[in-house]
């Protein structure tokens, strides 16, 4: 037993319990429920209420975390302006990689994606989730250390999609490269580092999807 446990408070872990074949109808449920999740590019501008963002958000932020420092900022972009600086920062530098910074087995790769340099969605969708790690954080002028910073940010973000997905919105998770332009823009403090750019908001009506297969249980699990 841990030899600090008595020198901090614990509380009663609050069990989610259900019976094994309850279990199992819900890991089912889910199963189809988040396989049905699709990064999209067709934003329609139906406003999304700043009260939703903030609770998908609040979710995000129940991840784990090393030492549970919770090293992230997510930045919710809706104003027309910023959004505008940020597709034009975005589509300069993908210009760039789409022009000779990418290899050509990467445009390969991408191809049966159909993206390009245009990124009218960071304008059209009505909200910007833009996610910051702290590679440290700041307390009383002094430096404190975080720890698997990237692990727990990845961890966040994931969180995050899953609540738009529930909530019936959609997202992409977007990696403009280099992406040092929106700390720049939003004026993040120097501990912060941008990880991901999420447009969220509805699809179109007539949004459009890559048709892509997941990998079955035996490309992605090794039993022991
Ligand atoms: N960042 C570029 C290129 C791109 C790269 C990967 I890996 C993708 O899965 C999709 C796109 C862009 O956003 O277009």
């Amino acid at each position: 037993m841990s030899e600090t446990r008595d020198q901090y408070p614990f509380v009663p872990f609050q069990a989610v319990s259900f019976s094994p074949d309850e279990s199992m109808e819900r890991a089912r449920s889910f199963y189809h429920f988040m396989n049905r999740r699709r990064s999209v590019r067709d934003f329609s501008d139906r406003p999304v209420p700043r009260e939703l963002i903030e609770q998908l958000i609040m979710t995000a932020s129940t991840a784990p975390s090393g030492a549970h420092k919770q090293p992230w900022t997510f930045c919710a972009v809706s104003d027309p302006d910023i959004k505008r600086k940020i597709r034009e920062a975005a589509e300069k530098e993908e210009y760039d990689n789409y022009h000779g910074r990418m290899t050509e087995e990467w445009l390969r790769d991408l191809a049966p994606l159909g993206t390009d340099w245009h990124k009218p969605f960071l304008e059209i969708a009505p909200w910007l989730i833009v996610v910051f790690k702290k590679v440290y954080d700041v307390a009383d002028g002094e430096k404190r250390k975080n720890y698997y910073v990237n692990e727990s940010v990845g961890l966040a973000t994931g969180f995050l999609l899953a609540a738009i997905h529930h909530a019936g919105l959609v997202a992409l998770t977007h990696t403009p490269s280099p992406m040092n332009f929106l700390q720049k823009i939003l004026g993040r403090p120097e501990n912060e580092r941008p990880f991901l750019l999420i447009p969220v908001g509805y699809p179109t009506p007539d949004a459009r999807v890559p048709e892509l297969k997941r990998k079955a249980p035996e490309e992605v699990i090794a039993w022991y």
